[in-house]
């Protein structure tokens, strides 16, 4: 009786913290503000008489946990509008200038909605740098209020990283300055400031990096930006009737999720493209929900890279699976496509996300390489005994690594720089079964040595920064930093991490 009584209140209290259900909005349309209820308040409504709850109710609460797992569908893409396509940024004398700043974005017809975005007023550029060159990013915040630059999968110095320490005031500017370490990858930045990176993430701070190298430049694979090779930003969001993002309002301490997708900042798109080969680089920009993207037709298509880099060959299958923070390359062959039939990238509930349209008269020939990369998982990191263990746990404000919340001034693990450990993550279940946790290290590409003492599949043998681990799996890494610093880890569900699901390594 008393493990019950303890897992009923945990469903009060998650039902009572979290912003997830729809019945935390009064009948205004206006969310509660729980975190203005004085513990007192809090207490009260702890020591509400379960007893006199209706199954309703009850059903209600199980939904607070249960959406995560069956979460509010997204709506379908009507494709009236074409995507838009961030411009490319290239350094000049080795500068790339890097602007926060506060904006209007028309995604609905006539209607402005307040955003924030990287040089403009929706999401960023993509940044373009190559691998060897020496580059400053140039931050600048015009946002009012503090943000840092997080570069997330790069290989760069701690002080350098943007985690919560490197807070830059408004009005600021900081220069970045690093080499590129690191091979041909889709990489992104966004901000990570302590308690404001979900909000200023939801509101369209993101931003994409493309790393070239010498190995990408002599592969047979679609590269022109725009015409066979794109970026494609999934998002959803939630909009009140105004069509604006009142985050604070459809906040879910479990991750906060939304019915309509914004594919690139574009509100029901399409992509036009030529009869041919197109590589489509897929970045879960989300600050919860996951997506499995397959072809409404059931189609196959290729798998060419994971987080940070390629693949060593091309995989074929028929979907792929991106929880927040991970990205994918992915080749898709519209030459056979008659053009009569419709064809679309859905989501595992069939979900139209983003419908195709072709465009007959382009075309290629691209034979795609059948060797792209030389990754692999050595003898000697198998053999490694594990160093650091780590274990998630928890759910909505009560997400935890090993017991603790993240505390800026303590430092949870130590590293030598330029030494392989293997981390051990376990997610250990809690009395609802558990949630997937995206786990995320910064500074560095990793390898995932084994899934529950398996191999990981294919798609998941090549470099990687973020990993998803399912509720009751125990992932092993190879971990290395090629530099100094203090570096985060942490679930990339937004909200665990604000809610303190996040540590810290020292390298040394
Ligand atoms: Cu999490």
């Amino acid at each position: 009786m008393k493990s019950k009584l303890w897992i009923f209140t945990l469903l009060v209290t998650a039902a009572i913290i979290s912003g997830c259900s729809e019945s935390s909005s009064d009948s205004n349309g206006n969310a509660m503000e729980h975190s203005n209820m004085t513990e007192e308040e809090m207490a009260d409504m702890e020591g509400m008489d379960h007893s006199k709850m209706t199954e309703e109710e009850m059903a209600n609460m199980e939904n607070v946990h249960a959406s995560h797992t069956n979460p509010l569908p997204l709506n379908d893409s009507t494709g009236e509008n074409e995507l838009a396509l961030p411009p490319l940024l290239e350094p000049k004398n080795g500068i790339v200038d890097i602007t926060a700043q506060k904006g209007t974005s028309e995604i609905f017809e006539g209607v402005q909605t307040e955003t924030y975005g990287y040089n403009g007023s929706y999401l960023g550029p993509i940044i373009r740098i190559k691998e060897g060159e020496t580059v400053t990013f140039r931050t600048n915040n015009k946002l009012s209020e503090p943000t840092t630059f997080h570069w997330h999968g790069v290989d760069i110095p701690g002080e350098g990283d943007g985690g919560p320490h490197q807070i830059l005031e408004p009005g600021a500017t900081e220069d970045v300055k690093f080499t590129v370490n690191q091979g041909a990858s889709t990489l992104w930045f966004h901000p990570h400031p302590e308690g404001a990176t979900a909000e200023q993430v939801y509101k369209g701070l993101a931003g994409l990096i493309y790393i070239e190298d010498e190995n990408s430049k002599k592969l047979s694979l679609p590269n022109e930006y725009g015409v066979n090779d794109f970026s494609l930003v999934f998002q959803d969001r939630q909009f009140n009737e105004e069509k604006q993002f009142d985050y604070q309002a459809v906040l879910n301490e479990d991750g906060t999720i939304g019915d309509t997708l914004l594919v690139n900042g574009t509100l029901n798109p399409k992509l036009t493209v030529g009869k041919e080969k197109v590589r489509l680089r897929l970045l879960n920009g989300s600050n919860a929900r996951e997506y499995t993207f397959k072809l409404n037709n059931g189609e196959e298509f290729q798998q060419i890279a994971t987080d940070g880099g390629l693949l060593n060959e091309p995989q074929s299958m028929k979907e792929i699976t991106l929880t927040p923070g991970e990205r994918a390359e992915i080749i898709v062959d519209f030459s056979k496509n008659d053009g009569k039939s419709e064809i679309a990238l859905v989501n595992k509930e069939d979900a139209i996300l983003l419908p195709f349209k072709i465009d007959e008269e382009r075309t290629n020939s691209v034979e795609i390489s059948n060797t792209l990369n030389d990754y692999a998982v050595t003898e000697e990191e198998i053999n490694l005994p594990v160093t650091k263990k780590l274990e998630l746990y928890g759910m909505g404000a009560a997400v935890t690594i090993n017991g603790k919340q993240f505390d800026m001034n303590r430092i949870d693990f130590k590293q030598k720089q330029s030494e392989t450990e293997i981390w051990e993550i376990f997610n250990k279940p809690d009395a609802m079964g558990g949630m997937t946790h995206p786990f995320h290290i910064h500074g560095t590409q990793f390898k995932i040595v084994s899934i529950d003492g398996k191999e990981p599949p294919v798609s998941l043998q090549g470099w990687k920064d973020t990993v998803a681990i399912e509720a009751g799996q125990t992932v092993k890494l190879a971990v290395k930093f090629n530099n100094k610093g203090i570096y985060m880890f942490h679930c990339h569900v937004l909200e665990h991490e604000e809610n303190g699901m996040m540590g810290q390594v020292e390298v040394f």
